[in-house]
Parts: C-alpha cells; sequence; structure tokens
C-alpha cells in the first residue's frame, strides 16, 4: 500500500515537473501541437507589431512588465529572437495561431481580436505573476515550442451584472472587465436600470440619478436586501460610461446596455409617477416589489423612453440595446382604463398583447436610433412575432430556450438552471436557490446545441452563452460578488470558446487546480474553494481535499478554522467527531466554508415545546410553525419599531446556546434589519442577547430560559419580514 501510495505521489510530482507551458490553458484551446525546445524570452527581446496593433501591442506589454526586470521595446519592423503580431488572410474571426519555437513566438490573426485573443493564451503561458501587482524580476523564462491554432465556438460569450440591487463603482467594473477579457470573454451585459436603482446619468432628465439611484428613508425608492437605514446607492457619470466603454472596447469586449421595462421600473416610476397606471390598485411583483409597471397605454411614457435611449445609444456602441421585458405584473393593466382602451381599440389579447404593444413600440424607438433590439424571453408572446433581428436572451427554462430558436430568434442562453450565477454553489452557502444549486460542473454541463437545437439551423440561432448574475445578495458578505463569479465563469469561459469535443470536466478541474487557480490568485480575485469531504467512520474523522494540493485546516470547537488553525495532515481519531470544523485554505487568506462530518448530527437540538406570540399581526398557522425549528412566518407587512416576537417556553429549557435567525430558509431574503434579542430566566432577569447581525444572533444564556424576545427597533426592508423558528442546543 504505501509503495503503490510513493508510487502515485511520484507520478503526480512528475507531472507537474513536467507541465508544459502550454499544459494548463483555460478554456481549451482547439489544438496544441507540442513542437521541440524553448523560446528563451531574455533582455533584448523585442515586441514587433504594426500600428494597427498598438492596442494590443500595449496591452502584452504592460503584462510583460509584470515579470520581467528588463523592458520589452516595441518594433514595427522584425527584430530576431522577438514577439511578433501580425495580421493574416483567411481566418476566422478572433481566430488566431500562436508559435513558439526556438527563434520567435508569432501571433497571427484576421483581426485585432484574434491577435488579442493570442495575447490571452500567451499571457496564460507566463508565471501567473503576469497577473500581479507586483513585479517579478525575472531575466529569463523559456517558452515550451508548440504551435496553437485556436479559434472560438460562438461569437457571443458574456456576462451580466446587476447593478441595480448591489452597485459596483467604475474600478469595479473595469476590473470585471480585466477577468473577463483574461477568460476571453467578449460581451458584457451590463443591467443598468432596475427596481432598485437606476444607475446610469442621462443629461435630459437629471432627476433619473439625483433620485432614482438612491434608496433608503425619505428616497423615491425604498430600501432593499437588508442595507436597513443607510443610504444606499450610486450611478455612473456620461464620462464613466465612456471611460468604461473605451476599456471594454481595448480589450475586445462589447458592452451592451440594459434598462429593464415596462416591469421592473420601480425607480424610474420612483422620478415619474405619471409613468405608472391610472390606477390605485395594490400589487407585489414576484421580487416583492410594488408600483414597478410602466403603463403601455400612455404616450408621454415613449416620449421619454425615445429621449433616453437616444443618449444610451449615443453612449454605447453596441449592435444591440436590451429592454428588459421580464415579470411583469399585470395587475395594474388589468385595472387601467387607458390600457383597457387600448386593448379594446386594437383588439389587443389581455395583458400579453400590452406587453407586446409595448415591446413592438420600444423595438421601433431602438431601431430608429439604428440599433437592434434584444429582450428576456417574456418578449416572445406565442403568435407574435418582432423584428427578426431581435436577440433574445432565455433565461426562464430550457423550454423557452427552446421556444426562442423555434421562433426563429437569435438567442443567448443564460438558463438559470445552468448560467445564474446568483444561485448557490452547494446547499449550505449562500445565494439563491429558485432555480436550483449550480455548482461547478452543472455550468460546465451546459450543452446548447445538446437541450436547443434540433437542427443545424436551430444552432446557428444560438448566439451563445452567458452568465447572469442578479445583484440582491451581493452586497454582503464583502467581496461575494468574485466568489460567486469564480470560477464558474470560467467554467461558462469553455462553455463558449472550446469546441464540444473538446469539453471534460475532469480535465477542466484539473487544469483549474495545477495552474489557473494561482492565475485567478494574482488577479486578486476573491475565488470560491470548495471545501473538505469530511465523514466519520466510528473511530476516525476522514478527510478528503477537494483536490490534492488543497490545505485543510480545522478547529476543535465547532468555530471555523481560520489561516493559522492547524493544518489536517491525515484522519483524525477522535471521540468527539462533532466538534471538529475544516476548509480549504488557498494562498494567503482564501479558504472555504467550514464544515463537519456529513455523516453525523453536528448539533444536538432540543425541541422544546413553546408557543409564540406577536403583538404584530401573523396568522395563527405561522404562529404555530415558529413554534417549531423549521418553522417560518411571514410577516406580510413591513416591520416596525416596537414590534416583537416571543418565543414563550411551556417550562424553563436549559440549553447550551440559542439561535435566533430571520430571512427566507433559502435564500436569506427579507431578514430584519433592526432588532435586538431578550431572554428571560427562571430567576426572573431579562437579558438583553444583542443586537441581530444581518438578521441573526446565537447565544449562550446565563440560566434556564423561559421566554424569548425579538424587539424591533426600527422598520426592515422589503415588503415583509421572514420570521423563523428557533434553534435550541442542548
Ligand atoms: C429573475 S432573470 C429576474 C431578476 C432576479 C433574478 C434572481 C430575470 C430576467 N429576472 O430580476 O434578480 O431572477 O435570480
Amino acid at each position: 500500500m504505501k509503495r503503490a501510495i510513493t508510487l502515485l505521489t511520484a507520478i503526480v510530482l512528475g507531472y507537474v515537473l513536467m507541465a508544459r507551458t502550454y499544459d494548463n490553458l483555460v478554456p481549451k484551446p482547439l489544438e496544441v501541437v507540442p513542437g521541440e525546445g524553448t523560446f528563451v524570452m531574455e533582455k533584448g527581446m523585442h515586441l514587433c507589431a504594426p500600428e494597427e496593433l498598438k492596442s494590443e501591442s500595449s496591452y502584452l506589454v504592460q503584462h510583460l512588465e509584470k515579470v520581467f526586470a528588463f523592458d520589452v521595446p516595441v518594433s514595427d519592423v522584425p527584430v530576431y529572437n522577438s514577439i511578433t503580431m501580425r495580421m493574416a488572410d483567411g481566418m476566422e474571426r478572433e481566430a488566431y495561431r500562436l508559435e513558439i519555437n526556438e527563434n520567435q513566438v508569432v501571433i497571427e490573426a484576421s483581426d485585432p481580436a484574434g491577435i488579442f485573443y493570442g495575447v490571452q493564451t500567451l499571457l496564460q503561458m507566463m508565471p501567473p505573476a503576469v497577473y500581479g501587482q507586483t513585479c517579478m524580476e525575472l531575466t529569463r523564462y523559456e517558452l515550451d515550442a508548440a504551435v496553437i491554432t485556436d479559434a472560438p465556438r460562438y461569437g457571443y460569450r458574456g456576462t451580466m451584472l446587476d447593478v441595480s440591487r448591489t452597485f459596483y463603482d467604475t474600478e469595479h467594473v473595469l476590473r470585471l472587465l480585466d477577468w473577463m477579457a483574461y477568460h476571453k470573454l467578449n460581451r458584457f451585459h451590463w443591467h443598468l436600470a432596475d427596481d432598485n436603482g437606476w444607475r446610469i446619468e442621462i443629461r435630459k432628465y437629471p432627476q433619473l440619478t439625483e433620485k432614482g439611484a438612491w434608496r433608503g428613508d425619505g428616497e423615491v425608492t425604498p430600501a432593499a436586501y437588508g442595507q436597513g437605514h443607510d443610504r444606499y446607492g450610486g450611478y455612473y457619470t456620461q464620462k464613466d460610461i465612456r471611460r468604461i466603454v473605451k476599456y471594454a472596447a481595448e480589450r475586445h469586449i462589447e458592452i451592451i446596455p440594459e434598462i429593464d421595462l415596462p416591469g421592473h421600473s420601480r425607480s424610474l416610476i420612483g422620478v415619474f409617477p405619471e409613468m405608472a397606471c391610472d390606477t390605485d390598485v395594490e400589487y407585489t411583483s414576484v421580487n416583492g416589489e410594488t408600483d414597478n409597471v410602466l403603463c403601455v397605454a400612455n404616450e408621454e411614457n415613449y416620449r421619454i423612453l425615445g429621449n433616453i435611449f437616444k443618449e444610451i445609444a449615443s453612449l454605447f456602441p453596441s449592435e444591440y440595446i436590451h429592454i428588459g421585458g421580464d415579470e411583469v405584473d399585470h395587475t395594474a393593466w388589468n385595472n387601467c382604463p387607458h390600457c383597457q382602451a387600448l386593448v379594446k381599440e386594437n383588439n389587443l389579447e389581455g395583458p400579453g398583447g400590452l406587453h407586446s404593444w409595448f415591446v413592438y413600440r420600444l423595438d421601433g424607438i431602438i431601431s430608429r436610433l439604428g440599433k437592434k433590439m434584444a429582450g428576456w424571453d417574456e418578449i416572445i408572446i406565442p403568435d407574435v412575432k418582432f423584428d427578426p433581428a431581435t436577440m433574445v436572451y432565455a433565461w426562464r427554462s430550457v423550454e423557452s430556450g427552446r421556444m426562442s430558436v423555434e421562433k426563429g430568434y437569435r438567442t443567448v442562453v443564460q438558463i438559470g438552471e445552468y448560467c445564474y450565477l446568483d444561485m448557490k454553489q452547494s446547499e449550505a452557502e449562500r445565494g439563491h436557490r429558485w432555480a436550483g444549486v449550480v455548482p461547478l460542473s452543472k455550468i460546465y454541463s451546459l450543452e446548447p446545441d445538446g437541450i436547443l437545437a434540433e437542427s443545424a439551423a436551430d444552432s446557428g440561432l444560438i448566439a451563445g452563452v452567458q452568465a447572469g448574475l442578479w445583484g440582491e445578495l451581493l452586497a454582503w458578505p464583502p467581496r461575494f460578488m468574485e466568489y460567486q463569479l469564480f470560477p464558474r465563469l470560467c467554467a461558462l469561459s469553455e462553455v463558449g470558446w472550446s469546441s464540444r469535443d473538446a469539453r471534460d470536466y475532469g480535465d477542466f478541474e484539473q487544469r483549474l487546480y495545477e495552474k489557473h487557480f494561482s492565475r485567478l490568485y494574482n488577479m486578486g480575485i476573491n475565488f470560491r474553494l470548495a471545501p473538505p469531504d469530511v465523514t466519520f467512520d466510528g473511530q476516525a474523522l476522514q478527510v478528503r481535499p477537494p483536490h490534492p494540493s488543497a490545505v485543510i485546516r480545522y478547529t476543535m470547537d465547532g468555530s471555523a478554522p481560520v489561516a493559522s488553525s492547524p493544518v489536517c495532515r491525515g484522519d483524525i481519531v477522535t471521540d468527539r467527531p462533532e466538534k471538529f470544523r475544516f476548509a480549504a485554505f488557498f494562498g494567503d487568506g482564501l479558504s472555504s466554508i467550514a464544515v463537519g462530518a456529513s455523516n453525523i448530527e453536528l448539533y444536538h437540538y432540543i425541541d422544546p415545546e413553546m408557543t409564540v406570540e406577536s403583538n404584530f399581526p401573523l396568522s395563527a398557522k405561522n404562529l404555530e410553525s415558529l413554534a417549531g425549528r423549521d418553522g417560518v412566518g411571514y410577516s406580510g407587512r413591513v416591520l416596525q419599531e416596537g414590534d416583537v416576537l416571543t418565543y414563550a417556553m411551556a417550562s424553563p429549557v436549559e440549553c447550551s446556546r440559542i439561535t435566533v435567525s430571520s430571512g427566507d430558509p433559502y435564500s436569506g431574503l427579507f431578514y430584519i434589519t433592526d432588532a435586538y434579542v431578550e431572554y428571560t430566566t427562571s430567576d426572573g432577569r431579562t437579558v438583553n442577547a444583542g443586537e441581530l447581525y444581518h438578521g441573526s444572533l446565537s447565544f449562550v444564556p446565563s440560566g434556564a430560559v423561559t421566554q424569548v424576545r425579538v424587539v424591533m427597533t426600527d422598520s426592515n426592508d422589503g415588503y415583509t419580514a421572514v420570521l423563523r423558528g428557533l434553534e435550541i442546543e442542548e
């Protein structure tokens, strides 16, 4: 056995030592033909590139500066022993050929984008510090000889970021564009306006950002997503937008701006209430928003939208403008006399007809501006066909994607169950769950042809793939955006770029662990690490690291391991397995979530008899549910200062710890932002246990507990609060 392990170690080590600079590329190129020898990068090496590739050549030089102690001069005439960029005829768009031999490195393509992707491949062959912030000062580095011939599978390889729910400033966006470019992604779909904030300066209507970009007490847009009572928001000036568009273009990324209409328009309606329907009837959208649907029959709306899109069209050189079109609640339209008159006059089919009418009008506006319209898959209404130039973003399901393709639309695949990076990466992690858990393997498994295309013609309608990151849950914990994006975006890049036959999940994982994690680390990304897999066999805890080079640390007191916790070097013999927690670590500061053994009970809960009361309205059913550990209750309204929820024990409870939590059990949304917890002990003392932190609090009671009370000190945000049963540990 021992010999076998030694042999295995030798093989693994041998592999690592033998890895060639052209191994471990992400996304995997079409073809790599190994050559003989190496190209030595050292002082005197030039970069030869024609003037038309100035942007690509200075981009490469900027990166090489992070590695070498010497300068790399750029020359427009050939120099011996150099890197040459050359335009060649007859290659596909974005395709490139990268040849490395003993005398030179040559990158050829028929367009600057192809050259740029050749550069990206070359960067991946360099030490990962090429992506870092400090210079390695190397005097010499050898590239293994090879010829790489490469081209993308899809022309559209995108990332969508929702900056309405959580705002990211210009610097954040620029960093994301860099990370996308490193993965050969070429479309940034920028979700600039939604219910919870308008993020783009419109010169004609400055109030859109003066007011619509902010939410909180006294603002036109109410607080949301646990922001509490802080004023929250931000926006991009047109100057910022121009800077970002230019930065993206230098990285061959096209930005598709989105203004989400006619639903998801709370921030717009907050600024221009007259854009809503002429009705007082109340409604709540699926996202829990009120007053967020535009009136279809109000002509003035189209004039305002026309002015807004005119400025947007002039800011973004993209072929498409995205008008949203998703998740429209029909209550207002059904109760608006003007919308109803429009239905009658034009013989429209109910709310669906109004929706198409709106989309049709916007298509007119967008086309007159010389652009094509894009929208979410609800813009397809059975039996109504829009401009065939329209691009549909399939998100709801495989079926909606298929419908789009069947109807002949160019379709971008952003289907929730594969591509929504706001979904949890595992059951125990934070994130949405409505489209399921989306682990790395799931997004990697996306095969657009397999699920959407029944013929070559269908296949040709698939423009490409996109990862979507919605922002409801991104404000916390810090850098959660990066955690949600990576490494899942690496998988998406391979789905979009690599050929169908080249895809192999095991091989992809191997490349990530061998090299790509180091690249992400040097890019400064707070990427997600998988936790170890831990089980207890009755005597020892068996700890399997998520990948061979992962460092596992542990604690013995139930707390989450930190960077100074002991390193786990093998099985751990113990008779208190439930006390142990493990986490994987990478570099300086990155760690996975903490886990215990998965096959034993980690917590010993007691479920004492209790009754729950509230001084605010809660149904008997909700109160009864809350008396149990898994109980959930919905207030149906915003909780106010002075609202109190009381859990009264039938008899005093001796316990080691009590956890009070709130928020939707799946997503964590609608938690209580402002409250403290107090408990009473059997000797009649009432003790303040502290304030809720992001909706929950754990405490160790100082005696047998007779009741626990959650006392609201201010209003929560959202239209409801979600209350939960107590977790009481033995
Ligand atoms: C659905 S995807 C939405 C978004 C939410 C997202 C959360 C789409 C077109 N609409 O408004 O943010 O779910 O996952």
